[in-house]
């Protein structure tokens, strides 16, 4: 496991990962919603995640959802550059009923986020709008490069789900270890 704490007057955070890990998680973002979708990204990308997070959600959830995205990306970066022996790129289309999402996923160490998602409103008490500020500040800070695009769906929860599957089925299958490919760039350096 590796460790990172990030505390501003905003948020307080902490968060343990495992890069190849079980799927295990435990979870409080103090943010409901993203308790759930954060618990299925641990499950479907092997990635074991612990967080914590004490941030003012009495004013609303932005700061905790873009920190805790701040903070995990950070993670990612630690444990996955230099990239060596793992297969880099990830594709995933998942589905949750008529909901479909794609993500195509480089280890590129170069952050870029295409986001193509259409959410509007809220799910429970979770402005939708946050979905994108919480990809962004984990794109930009693991240094992936990421393109997220809703094929199908109209309910919220499914196509919000399945887009947090989709990432991370495409970095479970990015972060696979294969031998063979040594350091897998022209550059030999990633
Ligand atoms: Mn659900």
């Amino acid at each position: 496991m590796i460790t990172k704490t990030r505390k501003t007057k905003e948020t307080d955070i902490t968060i343990s990962l495992n890069l190849q890990g079980e799927g295990k998680s435990n979870i409080k973002s103090g943010v409901g919603f993203l308790d759930h979708m954060l618990e299925s990204f641990s499950k479907h990308s092997l990635i074991d995640l612990d967080i914590v997070c004490n941030g003012d959600t009495h004013i609303d959830d932005h700061h905790s959802v873009e920190d805790i995205g701040i903070v995990l990306g950070a993670l990612i970066a630690e444990a996955i550059y230099p990239v060596k022996n793992m297969e880099r790129f990830g594709s995933a289309n998942i589905v949750m009923d008529e909901a479909c999402v794609n993500c195509d996923l480089d280890l590129s160490n170069r952050p870029f986020l295409v986001y193509e998602v259409d959410l509007q409103g809220k799910v429970g008490n979770f402005d939708t709008e946050l979905v994108e500020e919480f990809f962004r500040a984990f794109v930009l800070n693991a240094k992936l490069t990421v393109h997220i695009v809703q094929l199908r769906g109209k309910n919220q929860h499914h196509i919000i789900e399945a887009a947090f599957k989709a990432v991370a089925v495409a970095i479970r299958r990015a972060i696979a270890k294969n031998e063979r490919v040594g350091i897998p760039s022209t550059k030999d350096m990633l």
